[in-house]
């Protein structure tokens, strides 16, 4: 049984209470972590059992980003780490590897707007989409650093994520200007830099990112303006390396449009699209920059993959392709 604790966490996940891909990752392990105090489970192998389920219900919320299943990949080798050990140790394993996953996290983010900064000049116009955490950071240590810029943030319809930076940004002091969406090709030409996350990133260092990301791509490879994403490592996608695709969600019409209204109206709502590597400059990851096509190196690096169990996996798999 998955307690009502944890069916909350999941339902404010999938219900974007809880959003941002860092955001998400860490509610992730922490669900994990309370799922272990709250056990009462006899055996590790009970426990185990309990585990995987809260995981499944974890990882059934949102489909794209995969710092989701990172997340739960990095907590759950806790059981295999205490594979054989007695329950308390299993327990301890795997609520020190959750912790240990959010304290990470929060420091990546705090990395790459240290490493990013370096990279933004005195006077930048910065352009930025929806509301990334990473990207946030950037400009934000930038502005510690006494460097005058100023920020473009879009709405990022439906869900208006825009807003949220707009108020981070402005109460850091920064100066900053909100445009609707479909004005950034409009506004091109007074930007320095595009500065935005990622919620997952390919082997070929394609980045799957909120819906209007690979349109900001084009208009500023365009304008032959600076295309950066900040990204923790858990962004990248293992399973690409192997030629799984990427699941782009496509969320609720409601949050577009009444459909009562408009009985017979078709409604599309991804959440996300692609942003070739060809259109990113680089990719500020808390280990360093990298470009893009480095991305099949930091995955091989980073994940143990099996290509034939993962392979397997896969068979018969439906998932809609976007990479
Ligand atoms: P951080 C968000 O997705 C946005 O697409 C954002 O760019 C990305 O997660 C990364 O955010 P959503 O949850 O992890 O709003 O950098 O759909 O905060």
């Amino acid at each position: 049984m998955v307690s009502v604790k944890i069916e909350k966490i999941a339902q404010d996940i999938k219900t974007m209470k809880i959003r941002g891909a860092g955001r998400i990752a860490r509610a992730a392990a922490k669900a994990m972590e309370i799922a272990t105090k709250e056990s009462k489970a006899k055996t590790p192998d009970d426990f185990s059992k309990e585990m995987e389920k809260v995981s499944k219900l974890l990882l059934k919320t949102r489909p794209t980003a995969v710092s989701l299943p990172n997340a739960i990949r990095y907590v759950s080798l806790g059981l295999k780490q205490a594979h054989g050990a007695d329950l308390w140790t299993m327990k301890k394993t795997l609520s020190s590897r959750a912790e240990e996953f959010i304290k990470n996290s929060k420091e990546a983010v705090k990395a790459i707007g240290a490493i990013g900064a370096n990279r933004i000049s005195d006077g930048d116009v910065i352009l930025t989409h929806c509301n990334s955490q990473a990207a946030l950071s950037i400009i934000k240590a930038a502005f510690k650093q006494g460097k005058r810029i100023e920020v473009i943030t879009t709405e990022s319809r439906p869900v208006w994520q825009g807003r949220l930076s707009a108020r981070d940004l402005l109460k850091a002091g920064i100066p900053t200007t909100m445009i609707i969406d479909s004005a950034v090709r409009h506004f091109i030409r007074d930007v320095d830099k595009v500065v935005v996350g990622a919620d997952s990133i390919a082997a070929n260092g394609a980045v799957v990112n909120k819906i209007g990301s690979s349109a900001i791509a084009l208009a500023a490879w365009e304008a032959r303006v600076l295309f950066i994403v900040a990204a923790e490592t858990y962004k990248f996608n293992p399973d690409t390396l192997v030629g799984k695709l990427v699941k782009i969600e496509e969320r609720d019409p409601k949050e577009i449009i009444n459909l009562k209204s408009y009985p017979k109206l078709k409604v599309r709502n991804p959440a996300f699209d692609v942003t070739p590597a060809e259109y990113v400059d680089f990719i500020v990851t808390e280990r360093g920059i990298i470009p893009p096509f480095a991305a099949y190196s930091l995955i091989k690096d980073t994940f143990e993959v099996k290509p034939d169990e993962r392979i397997k996996d896969h068979i018969g798999d439906k998932l809609k392709l976007a990479v």
